[in-house]
């Protein structure tokens, strides 16, 4: 990254850089001057200006002789505070070509209104059906590359092993990682562990070079490794990686000794499924972390208790669902002027007579792997709608509750139409549901999504975007969805004391304001966390610190004392 301001705005900037790598729009950010501090690579190829081209350069470069500057200029200096700004205007690509683009810009700034960045995204209009696809396709290369060390991604390494394994070959998978990752982080921060990742990534390939590999950046602190080669081969193979911790690697020209560990499992354990596979890796890995120093363990039968415990959580869950075992908890969502419950959010939950207390981010995780996330889905549901219908029944006011709804199966044809029979039969008016989505929902398929949210809308449901601001961010394309609520992810609520952590927060819910969301901050467990999102006009907040998830008879007590 080109460029460094104080700490607090660069953490800013680094949150729009790393959501903006998988846009496909192209995307901008600008100094207040409107110079280019930062371009995505959809911005190259809308354009054919390398980044390096962009830097620096006023935003007005992409102008041309036939070009409305009076329009653009209006565009860039009627920017008012936090508002969007929208224009159509022809532009010039590197080669001189026109393209009219739908320009779309906003102010960034700060708690003391100092106007710290400009963002802008351009999308082409006059994009040819083909262009279309030749555009998705690079989409998918974007897709493949870890933005901040610039190796390939695990979706890469999943789908080139995947083709691999067609052709039944042989080898191994590891995972590696610089032994003391997190000290490292500390001291030389999450930009030198990406450039030492890509040091130890080369320095793999090298040694490896006799083989056929695929080396991906896994985690923040770890490379996922397939090597192919006979079995018999595979220890010595992988004790060459060793060799390569015999030698400094360079830093910002200091010298430094890695140690690594690293978790190996033979291909032979292959089942069919490469994340199960990689999960056998990283429980050998597990086991590296008892000793220190360089250290390498194979994966054996024995560490497979982990993967039996998971088996008999499936096998456990299935039979809950079948018995309808999983229970509806209610978490409030408070109004923090006047603190008053203002709805809930329904989660689930599954105490098993034989597994006890199951984590819901265990089971969700299993149900999901076993295609039954649906029905857990629809179960809590049916108990929301149950409650509601004995409120009416008792004559009580009613709430509106959100519930969560995997993208697996909000894409299924006959979602909707489950949805509205259920609500129809319970007699509930479907405004009383709040439809929670992921923000990578648009991402599976976004023209489907408007149109299914559209359609979920006309039916007169509400949908929110749950945990927004991680992953495939859709800053970009959030203005196109029809939702009407935006949650916080709590990682940012989290961080939100650190320097630059609330700025991060301030931006989204600013840009939830401005197209006329809600923006809910989620996970708020301390006072001090509570102040800083008054302060930052967030209305709408939830979290252990107001309470906790409860059941039925809990949430009616809560009420009845208001
Ligand atoms: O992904 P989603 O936002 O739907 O996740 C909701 C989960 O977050 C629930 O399982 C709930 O128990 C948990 N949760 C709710 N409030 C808090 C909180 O204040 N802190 C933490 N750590 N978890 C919370
Ligand atoms: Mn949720």
């Amino acid at each position: 990254m080109i460029h460094s301001k104080n700490v607090e705005n660069d953490k800013l900037f680094e949150w729009l850089c790393s959501i903006s790598v998988q846009f496909k729009f192209a995307f901008l950010i600008t100094d207040p001057n409107h110079q280019i501090l930062y371009g995505n690579k959809a911005f190259t190829q809308l354009t054919g200006y390398s980044i390096k081209d962009a830097i620096n350069k006023n935003i007005r470069f992409l102008t041309g002789k036939d070009t409305d500057i009076e329009k653009f200029n209006q565009l860039l200096n009627g920017l008012q505070e936090n508002q969007f700004a929208k224009e159509e205007l022809l532009t010039y690509k590197k080669d001189g070509t026109k393209i009219w683009s739908n320009f779309l810009i906003q102010g960034l700034y700060d708690d003391n209104g100092k106007h710290l960045y400009n963002i802008a995204t351009v999308t082409d209009i006059t994009i040819s059906e083909e262009e279309n696809s030749i555009e998705k396709f690079n989409i998918q290369k974007l897709a493949y590359t870890d933005y901040l060390s610039g190796l390939t991604n695990y979706n890469y390494f999943i789908d080139r092993f995947n083709e691999n394994m067609k052709q039944q070959k042989k080898g191994f998978l590891l995972i590696i990682q610089p032994a003391e990752y997190i000290n490292f982080v500390d001291s030389f921060g999450k930009q030198q562990l990406a450039l030492l990742q890509k040091k130890i990534g080369d320095r793999i390939e090298k040694t490896l070079a006799h083989l056929e590999t695929i080396v991906s950046r896994a985690t923040e602190g770890s490379l996922i490794v397939a090597g192919f080669c006979e079995e018999h081969l595979i220890k010595d193979n992988v004790e060459l990686l060793l060799k390569m911790t015999k030698e400094p690697m360079f830093l910002n020209e200091i010298e430094l000794f890695v140690s690594v560990k690293i978790g190996v499992v033979s291909i032979s354990y292959y089942n069919g499924d490469t994340d199960d596979l990689v999960r056998l890796a990283d429980i050998a890995l597990s086991q590296t972390k008892k000793q220190a120093g360089n250290l390498i363990v194979y994966y054996k039968d024995e560490f497979g208790i982990e993967l039996k415990k998971r088996m008999e959580i499936q096998n456990e869950l299935i039979h809950a669902i079948r018995n309808k075992d999983i229970t509806m908890y209610l978490q409030p969502k408070v109004n923090i002027v006047t603190g008053k419950v203002e709805s809930f959010e329904a989660l689930a939950r599954w105490f098993s007579d034989k597994l006890g207390f199951v984590p819901p981010n265990v089971f969700i995780e299993i149900a999901e792997s076993i295609g039954k996330i649906q029905e857990v889905d629809l179960l809590v549901v049916e108990q929301v709608l149950a409650w509601l219908r004995s409120r009416k029944e008792r004559n009580l006011k009613l709430y509106q509750i959100s519930v969560n709804i995997s993208p697996s199966h909000f894409y299924l044809p006959n979602f909707i139409k489950e949805l509205r029979s259920i609500v129809n039969a319970y007699q509930i008016e479907p405004r009383y549901l709040k439809i929670e989505l992921t923000e990578n929902i648009g991402l599976v398929d976004m023209p489907r999504a408007v149109v299914l949210l559209e359609e979920l809308r006309g039916y007169g449901f509400e949908s929110s975007v749950d945990d927004f601001g991680i992953g495939f961010s859709s800053l970009s394309y959030i203005h196109q969805l029809p939702v009407t609520e935006l949650k916080i992810d709590r990682s940012f609520i989290n961080q939100i004391h650190e320097k630059g952590g609330s700025t991060i927060v301030r931006t989204i819910i600013q840009l939830a304001h401005n197209m006329g969301m809600i923006a809910v901050a989620e996970g708020i467990e301390t006072e001090e966390q509570l102040d800083v999102i008054r302060n930052l006009c967030c209305s709408i907040a939830q979290g252990f610190y107001f309470y906790r998830p409860m059941p039925i008879a809990q949430i009616e007590e809560i009420l009845e004392n208001e």
